[in-house]
């Protein structure tokens, strides 16, 4: 009795589930202009949000952040916990990489004041002892671009390009990146 009434539970939900909406994959989720162009080795869907592991190429952040937008993506915002450890998870564990990756947080235009690339205000934040948030150095005036260390999760800020005054002080990191759309 217990056996039919668990069956005819999985199958009312499996029937719910099977309505309109396709389920996630990365053939309907990421962009065409992605799909063609990159191996899908490099793509992950998570809730509805496809991501690019650019772990093939190295930029500023600039570029990178440009890179992303080409498609109409963003560089990842990892703004909860979960996705933070999912995306530093990945990176580390499915792509081997232990550099940090570039993610679409800055604070270019506001000192001290770190938003996400889609505008949104910093809610959680994962910087490191001595970064962003915590950087007290005068460096923190060149260091407005923000990458993900795959290995604690751990937030950094880096120069963002070549500015006349960061490659005098700290020249700009080429890094690999994590684009999502
Ligand atoms: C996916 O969405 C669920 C429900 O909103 C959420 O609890 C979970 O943290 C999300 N997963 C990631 C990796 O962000
Ligand atoms: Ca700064």
């Amino acid at each position: 009795m217990l056996v039919l009434i668990l069956s005819c539970l999985l199958v009312a939900s499996s029937n719910a589930q099977g309505g309109s909406k396709p389920t996630p994959t990365i053939q309907n989720t990421c962009p065409p202009g992605v799909i063609s162009t990159v191996n899908e080795f490099y793509l992950q869907v998570v809730n509805e949000t496809c991501f690019n592991f650019v772990v093939y190429d190295r930029k500023v952040y600039r570029d990178a952040s440009q890179a992303c937008k080409r498609n109409g993506g963003t560089l990842a915002l990892p703004k909860t916990e979960d996705l933070n450890d999912y995306l530093a998870d990945k990176a580390y564990s499915h792509y081997g990489i232990d550099d940090e990756v570039w993610i679409g947080l800055n604070d270019m235009k506001d000192e001290h004041h770190f938003v996400w690339e889609d505008q949104d205000e910093l809610d959680w934040e994962n910087f490191a002892i001595h970064h962003g948030l915590n950087n007290r150095w005068i460096f923190k005036h060149i260091q407005d671009c923000v990458a993900l260390d795959p290995y604690d999760g751990g937030w950094y800020d880096y120069p963002c390009d070549k500015g006349l005054v960061s490659s005098a002080l700290d020249s700009a990191p080429k890094k690999m990146f994590i684009c999502q759309y």
